[in-house]
C-alpha cells in the first residue's frame, strides 16, 4: 500500500510537469484529487485503508496525508504559473481591446436653483444689466440703516434676521444692501446692475417660504428714470422668461427703501388646495418686491435726489423657478431628493 501511494505521488507530480493549460490542469486535478461528484486516484487509494490491519493503518494513513499535501501544494504552484501565462497570452493576442470606449462616468448637473438663476441673469443681461457681486455677510448698517431703517424701526420686523456673534454683523436678509455698495462705488455714473445671491431669514418654512433662498436685486439709477421704466423692465423680463401668455400684475406695497413701492405677482391658478396654499388664496404668486429708490437711500449712496432718480427690485429666484417649472413646493429645492433633482 505504501508503495502504491509513493507511485501515485510520482505519477501525479510527473504528469503535472507536462501541463501547460488550465483545461489540462482541471483534468489532472479530477484524475488525482477528484471532483465534487467523482473520486480521484488518491480517494480510491484511501478507501482501501479499511482493509489494512490495525498495525499498518497509522503509517499508511500518515503517508497518504503527506502525498495529498504534496499534490495540493504542487497544484497551487502550477495553477499560479498557468494563470500568469494565460494572462500574458491574452494580453499579447489583444483580448483586451484598449480602443473600446470606457464605462461612462456619472455626470453631475447644475442645481435647479442655479439653472433658474443663470437663466434669469441672462434675461437681465439682454436688457442691459451688468452683474455686480456683494457679500452674504453684511453690516446691520447696509442691511437696514442705510436702507432707511434705523435701529428699532418697526419695518425691520419684515425680515427675521440671523445675527452673527459679532455685534452689528448679520447674514443679509435680502440683496438690497448691495444697492448701497454699488452706489457708493459708482457715483457719479448712471447705474444699471443686478446683484444675484443667497439671502437668509429666520423664518417659518412652508410650501412657499424657505429660510434660505436666492434673490436677484436690480438697481437702475439715472437722470430721468420713472416708474414706467420699472414696469416695462418687469413686464419684459416676464415675457422673456415665461412667454407672452404669462399674466403678471403689479400691486401697491410698502418698503422703507422705495417710494412708491410695488410687488409683482405671476398668475398661478387656483384649482387645488395646494394652489390655494401657495397663492394665499389669491391664485397669484408673488415673485418680486420693487419700487422707486427712496430719496434718503439715494442720498446715502451719494446721489442727489434732486438730480437723480432710480428704480430697484428684489426678485425671488426659487419663486420664479416654481412658476417656470411648475414646482408646487419650495421645500423641494433644498431637500436633496434625487427624484426631484434628476428632473432638471
Ligand atoms: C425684499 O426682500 C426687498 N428687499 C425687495 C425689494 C428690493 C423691494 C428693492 C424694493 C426694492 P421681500 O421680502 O418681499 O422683499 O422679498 C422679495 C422676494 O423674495 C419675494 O417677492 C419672493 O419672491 C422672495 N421671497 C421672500 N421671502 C421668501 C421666502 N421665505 N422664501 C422664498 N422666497 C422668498
Amino acid at each position: 500500500m505504501l508503495d502504491q501511494l509513493n507511485q501515485l505521488e510520482r505519477d501525479a507530480l510527473s504528469a503535472l510537469e507536462h501541463i501547460t493549460t488550465g483545461a489540462e490542469l482541471t483534468a489532472w486535478q479530477a484524475r488525482y484529487l477528484g471532483t465534487k461528484r467523482t473520486k480521484g486516484a488518491l480517494d480510491q487509494a484511501l478507501s482501501l485503508l479499511g482493509t489494512l490491519s490495525k498495525e499498518e493503518r497509522p503509517a499508511v494513513g500518515k503517508r497518504a496525508n503527506e502525498v495529498k499535501q504534496s499534490i495540493l501544494s504542487a497544484l497551487e504552484v502550477k495553477a499560479a504559473v498557468i494563470k500568469e501565462a494565460e494572462m500574458q497570452a491574452a494580453m499579447k493576442s489583444g483580448a483586451i481591446d484598449v480602443t473600446l470606449p470606457g464605462a461612462p462616468a456619472m455626470r453631475g448637473r447644475l442645481h435647479p436653483s442655479t439653472q433658474a438663476l443663470r437663466r434669469m441673469i441672462r434675461v437681465f443681461e439682454q436688457l442691459g444689466f451688468e452683474v455686480y457681486r456683494s457679500p452674504d455677510v453684511e453690516t446691520d448698517e447696509n442691511n437696514f440703516e442705510l436702507l432707511n431703517m434705523p435701529p428699532e424701526h418697526p419695518a425691520r420686523d419684515m425680515w427675521d434676521t440671523f445675527h452673527t456673534t459679532t455685534p452689528g454683523v448679520v447674514l443679509r436678509t435680502h440683496t438690497s444692501p448691495g444697492q448701497i455698495r454699488v452706489m457708493r462705488e459708482r457715483y457719479p455714473e448712471p447705474i444699471r446692475v443686478i446683484l444675484p445671491g443667497m439671502v437668509y431669514r429666520y423664518e417659518q418654512v412652508t410650501a412657499r417660504s424657505e429660510m434660505q433662498f436666492h434673490q436677484i436685486e436690480g438697481l437702475a439709477i439715472g437722470r430721468n428714470i420713472t416708474l414706467a421704466d420699472l414696469k416695462g423692465t418687469m413686464a419684459e423680463f416676464a415675457r422673456r422668461m415665461y412667454g407672452s401668455q404669462q399674466k403678471i400684475r403689479f400691486r401697491c406695497s410698502y418698503f422703507p427703501f422705495t417710494e412708491p413701492s410695488v410687488e409683482v405677482d405671476v398668475y398661478w391658478g387656483m384649482e387645488t388646495e395646494r394652489d390655494r396654499m401657495i397663492t394665499k388664496g389669491t391664485g397669484w404668486l408673488e415673485i418680486c418686491g420693487a419700487g422707486m429708490v427712496h430719496p434718503r437711500v439715494l442720498r446715502n449712496g451719494g446721489y442727489d435726489p434732486a438730480e437723480w432718480s432710480g428704480f430697484a427690485f428684489g426678485m425671488g429666484v426659487e419663486r420664479t423657478a416654481m412658476r417656470l417649472y411648475g414646482i408646487n413646493d419650495i421645500r423641494y429645492f433644498w431637500s436633496n431628493d434625487l427624484r426631484f433633482l434628476e428632473q432638471f
